[in-house]
């Protein structure tokens, strides 16, 4: 897959490639990133790309001519570009998952207060947020989209790992993790971990999932589609409270 980030501060993106996971989706050619400076679209010689909103109000905006500019110089027909604002749809595992499929992504990264209206009329074909409050730039919105992106494409993750995404833990939150030592501090690790039957750690690791999504985000439970087990463990729940 490749991904194209237009933005004022290519070097903070530039970075990402030498982040764990990222790095090496670019050093075995899964991932291609590519940054571009969307002051090389500039309109003048003091570089500007950004100007007074017409009708008045606070701040700067950027401009229509160097963005679009800086589309068209990395657009071909399998690109979909991509706006990181807070007045998208919010990013879910889902649309990363979606996402992941697609050949190129340009992801479009405003400054400032925001960009001139007509870019995101005519050249964005999707406008995404990572969430409900106000970051100064679309920069770290488009790393977070990189990096569940990357780590959903063939190749990157370790067989378990990525198996771990369409089992029947999905839509559900993580069961709790414990790795050596037996004990520290006198805190413990749960028996049944160390017990050997892998029957029964399945389970235990369900219930704890189920559990945990019941006590800290309940609204997942709305939308997920239980089977007849995890409806059992469900209801064990709802009435035991264990
Ligand atoms: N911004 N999810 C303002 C965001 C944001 C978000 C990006 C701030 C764009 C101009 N982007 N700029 N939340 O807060 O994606």
């Amino acid at each position: 897959m490749k991904i194209s980030v237009l933005t004022l501060f290519p070097d903070f993106i530039k970075n990402l490639s030498n982040f764990s996971m990222i790095g090496r989706a670019i050093d075995e050619e899964i991932l291609e990133l590519e940054v571009t400076d969307i002051r090389d679209f500039a309109i003048n010689k003091y570089l500007q790309v950004d100007d007074y909103p017409y009708g008045g109000g606070p701040g700067m905006l950027m401009q229509v001519k160097p963005i679009v500019e800086a589309i068209e110089s990395c657009k071909s027909e399998k690109s979909k570009v991509i706006y990181m604002s807070p007045q998208g749809k919010v990013l879910t595992q889902d649309k990363l998952l979606s996402l992941s499929k697609e050949q190129h992504l340009i992801l479009v990264n405003g400054h400032y207060e925001g960009i001139d209206q007509r870019v995101i009329d005519n050249y964005i074909d999707e406008e995404i947020s990572i969430g409900d409050y106000v970051l100064t730039g679309g920069e770290i919105p488009s790393m977070v989209l990189i990096d569940g992106v990357t780590r959903l494409l063939d190749g990157v993750l370790a067989g378990e790992e990525s198996f771990s995404d369409e089992s029947h833990f999905n839509g559900l939150l993580e069961y709790p993790q414990y790795t050596r030592p037996k004990e520290f501090r006198g805190y413990t690790v749960p028996d049944i971990l160390l017990s050997g039957d892998h029957e029964k750690i399945r389970k235990y690791r369900l219930k704890e999932s189920i559990k945990n999504t019941l006590l800290k985000r309940p609204d997942l439970l709305d939308k997920k589609i239980l089977n007849k087990e995890e409806k059992d463990i469900l209801n064990d729940l709802l009435e035991g409270g264990k």
